[in-house]
């Protein structure tokens, strides 16, 4: 089964996982500055400002900032044909309500990009990947405020101009779906910067927020394309199909709805329009979104190019009465193994998740992040054997391609999230490694952040060198 000529292969990350330099050639502090380190299944606390002794893990993250040449080298080595990062919104705009942006923080990317294509490279690039700046979080309430669009679409157009001839590839916002889980407070924070206060209705927090973001994407998206009518401009999604947990009718109702909570997010972006399910969903809980009146239009003008999404696990559901709002109560898969931190790991599901959408859309699909943590360290013969990861990605890229050429998905590319050792998003931990190269750091921040391929480096160059035929 052969992959596309030309398909991108390649690994992702996000600028505040991995650059560290957070107060830096002239960058503000973000929402991950104040993000301290949490655990498996315990979230990151998130602190009122920057308090000394506290343990930040992304203020100095793997000092990619400082290494990014021997960085992208080792990248290279493996064939790497694209490279998706984020750019840290804080490097451009510090505050991010300033007018004018920060030279060094562009010269950082610019070199950056430069240092890509001289290995072939594609940069493939997220604009907003949870790392608001931390001064609109404060002073505006994140993405609560509609103000956010004009300070958001003045990111996108000075980064759009800038790189108009180094960028081709770009996504909006970073897993905009998350925020659909209204109970974690780290994942509100993330998305849109905001935290909800007490006793306010955060169903319709949420949507606002997300309305406000739809409409900013899709300004993003109509400027994108004034600027350079080359560019592919794509939303991002968090994609984890709900299975139902059984044959039961109601649990095929409750899957299907819990799917609406993500569905949601692609079909304004991709359609255009809010579908009759959410409709229907605010008319019943009261929910008033506020929206101008040239909202919708821009919404309709303003699709996206193509779906990047990421692919990690899958869930299980089944019918439970005493949830008005989604059906449905979370179940363990038993037929499903899953890693340390709970995620389960099911291949069949990626070959699922690209049906779904393709199907539903009809867009060009990018992987933009597929991988597994692991607890990892070196071994007797100095060499980090990672079979586990291996396996993990044998078993995807089988069913990656069986979704290409059996069921005629249309993909343009695959990037397993971080191919270096960072620092997680979710547990603010360096021990959650999904590295084909390790990065000599621990939890608590101590080591001496030296780069060493581990087993998979060599095992993943050969996949990219045999456009997937040899896993
Ligand atoms: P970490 C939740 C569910 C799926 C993906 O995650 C998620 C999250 C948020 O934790 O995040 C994405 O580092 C995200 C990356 C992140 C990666 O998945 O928690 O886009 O920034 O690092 C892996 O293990």
């Amino acid at each position: 089964m052969a992959l596309p000529k030309g398909f991108l292969w390649g690994g992702a990350v996000a600028a505040h996982q991995l650059e560290g330099a957070w107060n830096v050639g002239g960058k503000g502090p973000s929402v991950a500055d104040v993000m301290t380190v949490g655990a498996p299944g315990v979230e990151r606390g998130i602190t009122d400002g920057i308090i000394e002794g506290e343990n930040y893990p992304n203020h100095e993250a793997i000092d990619f900032y400082h290494r990014y040449k021997e960085d992208i080298a080792l990248l290279a080595g493996m064939g790497f044909k694209c490279f998706r990062t984020s750019i840290a919104w804080t490097r451009i705009f510090p505050n991010g309500d300033e007018l004018e942006p920060n030279e060094e923080g562009l010269k950082f990317y610019d070199d950056l990009f430069d240092e890509m294509h001289k290995y072939g490279m594609e940069p493939v690039v997220t604009l907003s990947h949870f790392e608001i700046p931390l001064h609109l979080a404060n002073e505006y309430g994140g993405w609560r405020n509609r103000k956010m669009i004009e300070f958001f679409v003045r990111f996108a157009k000075v980064c759009f101009e800038r790189y108009k001839d180094k960028v081709k590839y770009w996504m909006t916002f970073n897993e905009i779906n998350n925020q659909r889980n209204t109970e974690s407070p780290f994942l509100t924070f993330t998305n849109s910067g905001l935290l909800y206060k007490e006793g306010e209705d955060r169903y319709q927090v949420m949507y606002q927020a997300a309305h406000y973001e739809f409409v900013a994407s899709a300004i993003a998206v109509i400027e994108g394309h004034k600027i350079n009518p080359d560019f592919q401009i794509g939303c991002m999604i968090a994609f984890c199909p709900t299975y139902p947990a059984s044959a039961a009718p109601q649990d095929q109702i409750a899957a299907l709805k819990e799917m609406d909570r993500t569905y949601v997010f692609a079909d304004v972006q991709c359609r255009g329009h809010y579908p009759s399910y959410i409709l229907k969903e605010w008319e019943r809980f009261g929910t008033d979104i506020r929206m101008e009146p040239e909202d919708l239009k821009i919404i309709q003008e303003g699709t996206v190019d193509y779906i990047a999404f990421s692919y990690y696990m899958t869930f299980t559901t089944e019918y439970d009465e005493s949830n008005v709002r989604h059906l449905g109560r979370e179940k363990k898969n038993p037929f499903v193994k899953a890693n340390d931190w709970g995620w389960q790991i099911d291949p069949i599901g990626l070959r699922y998740a690209l049906n779904l959408l393709q199907e539903r859309y009809e867009l060009p699909l990018m992987i933009v992040e597929n991988g597994i943590g692991l607890h990892e360290h070196e071994e007797a013969d100095g060499m980090i054997h990672d079979d586990a990861r291996i396996e993990y990605f044998a078993n995807h890229i089988t069913e990656m391609k069986k979704a290409v050429e059996l069921d005629g998905v249309t993909l343009i590319g695959y990037c397993p999230w971080g191919p270096i050792d960072l620092v997680s998003a979710g547990t603010g931990e360096m021990e959650k490694r999904y590295g084909f190269i390790y990065v000599d750091k621990n939890n608590k921040g101590e080591g001496t952040l030296a780069r060493k391929p581990k087993k998979s480096y060599y095992w993943y160059k050969r996949v990219i060198e045999t456009n997937g035929e040899n896993l």
